[in-house]
């Protein structure tokens, strides 16, 4: 972790779940944080967590900084104007944010749905990447860290756009890897299988019992658990590149196939 020491990390979706957890941690090992998210109020909350975090480190040196700036990833404006934004040099690029909505099949599936899917789990996530890129390939360095799932790998019924979108992820992430061997810069796929955060409620939309349904009887992993992935990712030596990481709860096999206690 002392590689991160004076590191900045740009984690999206950092409001809550796999980004928040991810941004406290970055914070804890002594890297600077910049948060983006639509919810201001709880991007509050996880820039107070990160600035604690600073001030818990014993030698930690006084001019770390956490930024907090309101970004919907569906608007170019917000990607676009992001990095004047800032104002300083990113070192790890976390495209996080992300969502799911609804189980429809297809036949069934909202206009909506589709747009805000596939809006802000690739179309934003590329137009960063592309803005942040540019940047580390003037520096020579940076690791860019994207959120694949299971559903990069394995669609399932009722999941077909989602999947789609994830595969979409998995593509990009596998090609600008691709692009980048001849540069020091990095890139990884974390694929997650169950996590519990808000990810499901916004799934069922905001109907909190079907969300719960989704983890009966087994232990899902949390946004804790991935954050330490992500991190850990981002802390391999220079020369490491960790391609992919497929991170299952225990009582989970596949996008599909999962053990659930009676
Ligand atoms: C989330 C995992 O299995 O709900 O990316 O698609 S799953």
């Amino acid at each position: 972790a002392s590689r991160l020491r004076g590191k900045t990390a740009l984690v999206t979706g950092s409001s809550s779940g796999i980004g928040a957890s991810t941004a406290v941690l970055f914070a804890r090992c002594g890297a600077n944080v910049v948060l983006t998210a639509r919810r201001v109020d709880k991007l509050a909350e996880v820039k107070a967590k990160c600035i604690a975090a600073h001030q818990a480190l014993s030698d930690a040196p006084n001019d770390l900084f956490v930024l907090a700036i309101q970004a919907d990833m569906t608007q170019k404006a917000d990607t676009d104007s992001l990095l004047g934004k800032i104002g300083r040099k990113i070192d790890i690029l976390v495209n996080n944010a992300g969502l799911v909505r609804g189980r429809e099949h297809v036949g069934d599936i909202a206009d909506e749905d589709i747009d805000v899917m596939i809006q802000t789990n690739v179309v934003g996530l590329i137009r960063l990447t592309q803005i942040i890129v540019r940047e580390m390939k003037k520096q020579n360095s940076g690791t860019i860290i994207n959120l694949g799932s299971v559903a990069g790998i394995e669609p399932y019924p009722g999941g077909s756009i989602y999947c789609a979108t994830k595969h979409a992820v998995n593509a990009f992430s596998s090609a600008l890897m691709k692009e980048l061997v001849n540069t020091p810069i990095r890139v990884c796929e974390v694929q997650p299988g169950m996590v519990e955060t808000e990810f499901s409620v916004v799934r069922h939309r905001g109907d909190k019992s079907k969300a719960d349904n989704e983890y009966r009887g087994l232990t899902p992993l949390t946004g804790d658990d991935i954050a330490e992935e992500i991190v850990w990712c981002a802390s391999r030596p220079d020369h490491v590149q960790i391609a992919q990481m497929l991170i299952f709860p225990t009582a989970q096999a596949s996008a599909m196939i999962s053990y659930r206690k009676p």
